[in-house]
């Protein structure tokens, strides 16, 4: 049998992502997802333009030799487009060969090494009172995991916590605007380094030692002032610190380590394992951040997590809403197969994002589950995603209180 269409849909139910339907010649359907938040249209052109042709006629099973024709038949190694197409080819071949085998993907990638995944929620609040009551919410829903993000006293926004929201209300945080150009904001580092210890002194003070805390830097500081803010967070026995200075500079995280021992991840804008390469072998990092639809999909993501196992380097897949729930199930299906599984991010797509795309992944206190429908179990309804258009949105770029441009 072969691949006889290959449709690519860009849609926009509440925020833009970019689907691949694959169809074989005996009708059997493949979903994948190549979504770059803020850059939708070039993964779908890259997808449309170059990859679509390739694809009709070619045997569906053949999962690991089309994954080296995308990438080295591109000639252009790695980048983010290149690697969120190859994604989405990667995710709609294995959901059919797995549907073809009537099992659920997992089972395909060894079968189960564990139960359920562990997930953290997204924890934020301008002031502590508003953190607090966000945290005390997820706590009775069951998570035993938190990222904590917090206003800054003299900043207006702040990466991850919403300007809109109200104390405790949950909420589809989505800092890519829409509009037809990135709204700019203020960043202010040394008022970041000072308040942010004081605030997870009040969540241990508050919640006791038990409870999993995590906290995003968001590739703002200098490798010194990262080495600093890890350094005055160790007494507060973080999960991780992710992104705490950019990764690009994959030697400048050898500063950190040697300050300190608040475990590291990063990795989420990252699209290849030779991204990791000095990160791994150097235990640099304790996560690998990044997520399936930017790095190659299914077959990308295992070889990076099995190079990191022999590191003992755990996973922390990238799950933010910016990743279709087809994306979303390509890491769950990994996350419960690998040995090597840490946590796996969870912030829970808005309601009409879930109208559109139907998933069989669950949530039950704190864990979720990929389900066990054949294939990975989520796909889009063509119908409903016709009815929402793409909209330019962008993510915000960031400047210093002197108008520096810096990293967002
Ligand atoms: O598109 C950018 C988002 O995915 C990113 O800002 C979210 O940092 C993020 C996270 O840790 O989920
Ligand atoms: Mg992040």
């Amino acid at each position: 049998m072969s691949i006889s269409t290959a449709d690519v849909i860009v849609t926009s139910p509440g925020r833009n992502f970019v689907t691949l339907k694959l169809v074989t010649s005996d009708g059997v359907v493949g979903w994948g997802d190549a979504t770059l938040n803020g850059r939708e249209l070039a993964a779908a052109a890259y997808l449309r333009d170059h990859l679509v042709d390739t694809l009709i006629g070619r045997d569906e099973d053949r999962i690991e030799d089309t994954w080296q024709y995308l990438y080295r038949g591109a000639y252009w190694r790695r980048g983010p487009v290149t690697m969120a197409a190859i994604a989405a080819v990667d995710m709609a071949l294995w959901d059919i060969k797995a549907k073809k085998a009537g099992v659920p993907l997992y089972q395909l990638l060894g079968g189960a090494s564990r139960e359920k995944l562990r997930v953290y929620a997204h924890a934020s609040g301008n002031d502590y009172a508003a953190l607090s009551q966000a945290i005390r919410g997820y706590v009775e829903e069951g998570y035993t995991a938190v990222r904590i993000q917090t206003g800054v006293p003299g900043l207006d926004s702040v990466y991850g916590v919403s300007a809109t929201a109200k104390p405790g209300e949950k909420y589809d945080y989505e800092p890519a605007h829409r509009s037809a150009r990135p709204d700019e904001e203020e960043w202010d580092t040394p008022a970041y380094l000072r308040h942010v210890p004081t605030i997870f002194e009040k969540v241990r003070e508050e919640f006791g030692p038990e409870l999993r805390l995590l906290h995003d830097g968001h590739h703002r500081m200098s490798p010194i002032e990262a080495a600093r803010l890890a350094k005055s967070l160790e007494p507060h026995d973080l999960l991780w610190l992710e992104d705490a200075t950019p990764g690009e500079d994959q030697d400048a995280f050898r500063l950190i380590r040697q300050h300190s021992t608040t475990p590291l991840a990063t990795g989420e804008v990252f699209n290849s394992v030779y991204d990791y390469q000095t990160l791994i072998t150097e235990r640099l990092i304790d996560y690998v951040r990044s997520a399936p639809t930017h790095t190659g999909g299914v077959t990308g993501m295992k070889k990076l997590l099995d190079f990191a196992g022999i590191y003992g380097i755990r996973s922390g897949l990238h799950g933010p809403t910016d990743v279709s729930p087809i994306g979303m199930a390509a890491a769950l299906h990994i996350d419960l197969a690998i040995h090597n599984f840490g946590i796996q991010e969870y912030m829970p797509h808005s309601d009409l994002t879930l109208e559109t795309f139907r998933t069989s992944y669950t949530f039950d206190r704190g864990f979720l589950h990929p389900g066990d429908t054949p294939g990975l179990g989520a796909e889009l309804d063509e119908t409903l995603a016709a009815q929402h258009p793409y909209t330019p949105a962008y993510l915000p770029v960031n400047r210093l209180l002197d108008g520096t441009l810096h990293d967002w």
